[in-house]
Parts: C-alpha cells; sequence; structure tokens
C-alpha cells in the first residue's frame, strides 16, 4: 500500500456500489478555507431550561422524570408521524410518491395491549448529565445504552420494515442540543441506504456464498492495515473504501443480523469496543469529536419471517474532522458533481487512530476533568 499514499486511484465500495477517489498527495496542500469556532466544552451538567435534562418542560408542556440513566420520549417535533394522509401517488412515472407512514398491523398492538400505536420518532437521552459523552461514560453506562437500542429495535421493528438509530453528535454534524442523545426514526419503507446494502450484501452471498461483511471482516482482520481496535466479538476499521478521513465501520466477528440477537457477552463487549473507539476519536484533536453515527442490520417488520443471512450487523461512523478540530472535510463541488474524494488514505487514518492513547485526554493525570 506504499504506492496508495502517494498515487491518486479508485477504489470500489461493495456495500454501496460506487467508487471513491483516492488522491493522498493532497494532504500537502495549503489550507486557507473555513476554519470553525473552537467547540465549547464548558456544558453545565445540569440546566432546567434544556429540555433534554432530567426535571425539565418540553416543548410540549411534558415534564420529563428525574431519569437517573437512559431516557426515551416521542419526538415532539417528529419527521415521522403514526398516521399521515396517504398522499397522491402521482400521474406519471416521473412524478411518484408514496406513503411514509408507519404500517400498523392493529392486532399487534391490541396484542401487546396498547390502544395505539407507538410513535415512529425517538429521543433517547444516554445519561442525566449534560456534560456527558459516550467515551466518558461508564461501561455499565454504556451498557445500558446498548441494552436500551435493542428494546426499541424490538418495540418498533415488530411491525415497522426499518428502524434508524442514529447519533448527530456536534453542533458541526447538525446537533441541536448538547446532552448525549440519539435518534430512533422508524418507517414503513426501505430508505435508500436501507434499499441498496440489501441489494448488495443480497448479491453478494449469491455471487460469492458468504455475507459480503463478515467475509470483509474476516479478511481485514487477517490484514490488519486498517483495524483501529478489536476485541474477541468485534472489530473496528478504516474501511478500505472510507470516504470521510476518519470514517469507521463497527463490525461484528460472528454472523449476527439485528441488535437484539447480541449475546449478554456481545453487548459487554460492544460497550467496551465503543468507549475505546470514541477516546481514540476524542484523543485525535483532542476535541469532542463530531460525527454521525447509526446501526444497519436486517429489515424488521414483514420482513422478521423471511431468511435475512445476506446481512450482518454494523455501525457506520461518519466524523467530518480532517485535519484539527477546525478544518473539516467538505463534501461539495467533486464529490456532488462526480464522486467521493479523499485525501489521506485509509491505512494512514486507521495508523493514526491505532496509535493514540486508549485514556481519554480529559481524565488523563493532570487533565481537568
Ligand atoms: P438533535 O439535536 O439530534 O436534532 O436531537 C434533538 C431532538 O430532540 C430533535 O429531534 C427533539 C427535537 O425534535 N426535541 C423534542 O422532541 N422536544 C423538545 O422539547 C426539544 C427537542
Ligand atoms: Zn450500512
Amino acid at each position: 500500500m506504499e504506492r496508495a499514499a502517494e498515487h491518486q486511484h479508485i477504489r470500489y465500495n461493495p456495500l454501496r456500489d460506487d467508487w471513491v477517489l483516492v488522491s493522498a498527495h493532497r494532504m500537502k496542500r495549503p489550507w486557507q478555507g473555513q476554519v470553525e469556532k473552537p467547540v465549547q466544552e464548558d456544558v453545565p451538567r445540569h440546566d432546567p431550561s434544556n429540555p433534554l435534562c432530567p426535571g425539565a418542560t418540553r416543548a410540549n408542556g411534558k415534564v420529563n422524570p428525574e431519569y437517573e440513566s437512559t431516557f426515551v420520549f416521542d419526538n415532539d417535533f417528529p419527521a415521522l408521524e403514526p398516521d399521515a394522509p396517504e398522499p397522491d401517488v402521482g400521474d406519471h412515472p416521473l412524478f411518484q410518491s408514496a406513503s411514509a407512514q408507519g404500517v400498523w398491523a392493529p392486532e399487534h398492538w391490541v396484542c401487546s395491549h396498547r390502544t395505539s400505536p407507538p410513535s415512529p420518532s425517538k429521543v433517547m437521552c444516554f445519561h442525566p448529565w449534560s456534560d456527558m459523552t459516550l467515551p466518558l461514560m461508564a461501561l455499565p453506562e454504556i451498557r445500558a445504552v446498548i441494552d436500551k437500542w435493542a428494546e426499541l429495535a424490538v418495540e418498533l421493528g415488530a411491525t415497522y420494515p426499518w428502524v434508524q438509530i442514529f447519533e448527530n453528535k456536534g453542533a458541526m454534524m447538525g446537533c441541536s442540543n448538547p446532552h448525549p442523545h440519539c435518534q430512533v426514526w422508524a418507517s414503513n419503507f426501505l430508505p435508500n441506504e436501507a434499499r441498496l446494502e440489501d441489494r448488495t450484501q443480497r448479491e453478494h452471498l449469491q455471487a460469492h456464498g458468504q455475507p459480503l461483511l463478515l467475509e470483509y471482516g474476516r479478511l481485514e482482520a487477517q490484514r490488519k492495515e486498517r483495524l483501529v481496535v478489536e476485541n474477541t466479538d468485534w472489530l473496528v476499521v478504516v474501511p478500505y473504501w472510507a470516504v470521510w478521513p476518519f470514517q469507521t465501520l463497527l463490525l461484528p466477528r460472528r454472523h449476527v443480523t439485528r441488535l437484539q440477537d447480541l449475546s449478554t457477552d456481545e453487548r459487554d463487549s460492544l460497550a467496551s469496543i465503543m468507549k475505546r473507539l470514541l477516546t481514540k476519536y476524542d484523543n485525535l484533536f483532542e476535541v469532542s469529536f463530531p460525527y454521525s453515527m447509526g446501526w444497519h442490520g436486517a429489515p424488521t417488520g414483514p420482513h422478521l419471517g423471511e431468511d435475512c443471512g445476506h446481512w450482518l450487523l454494523h455501525a457506520h461512523y461518519y466524523p467530518p474532522l480532517l485535519r484539527s478540530a477546525s478544518v473539516r472535510k467538505f463534501m461539495v463541488g467533486y464529490e456532488m458533481l462526480a464522486q467521493a474524494q479523499r485525501d489521506l488514505t485509509p491505512e494512514q487514518a486507521a495508523q493514526r487512530l491505532r496509535s493514540l492513547p486508549e485514556e481519554h485526554y480529559r481524565t488523563r493525570a493532570g487533565a481537568t476533568p
């Protein structure tokens, strides 16, 4: 891979069936572009006017309980509602639309003693403190987050075909509230990314007899050059086809297709590997590292009874930062009009992340926590 670090080339992403241009030599160019404002790290631990805090009043007038671990509530400004009216289907193939609501088999919620379907848009607070983030949380606290994710995947996945769990971390990624939280959006349709990954994984299994990501993870575990962290159940790599500078892919070693199928041990080891990865991320530029992350697993709802063996559960981490806490990668010009392009190679990014300490810079001796 020596030559890859010096010469431009394109790499294939089998999960998205597209290509990325790698032009590592561009890292040497001077930067006179946008520099982000320093990230504000002095968030108050409790702010009664923050609607995500324990005991605070939300926009709809509801008061949050004095929660001590995770706390889930229905999004007061949901992008998806269970009872949206049917749209006009369109009068021409070039003007198509379709329903974007929950598909409700009433027997599901009647059987589970519900009188109405669960809201498909949830907010989940990770911790009662606003100045906490996942890498700073204790392992049992992260484990509680994982258990709650799995619970929501079961609850909403009982009928919704796709349950998207995602975290936008940091103002740079559009996060509107510093309190540690994620969102869950469930839909009656497979969103584009899900549809694409369903097709590519299905085709790979048919053509090669092995699930795409299971085969990929095993190869990366042997090759090691893109490995960031690993343990008995999980590995994290900067994927061969990564687009964002420090993008990573979190993969289980076992053929598990959904979050809710993880064993107790796998949940504990997931908490551990998340803490190690996110600590390295924060240590890279000594800043609370912004990213968007999310889980992808086999579709649910009506797909629960189908063979989804082509899927492997995984999480994507997409951080925007490139060369410092203040210089980010932009997906503009060539990326919007031609295809994704990256500067440093995935191997160089993995090497940098691998070499970082696993002790968080804010808790190191002498640091002010
Ligand atoms: P983001 O910062 O990732 O957007 O998450 C905050 C979410 O919290 C956002 O989706 C919701 C917003 O709609 N929210 C409420 O549901 N109620 C409130 O009172 C404030 C914020
Ligand atoms: Zn995916």
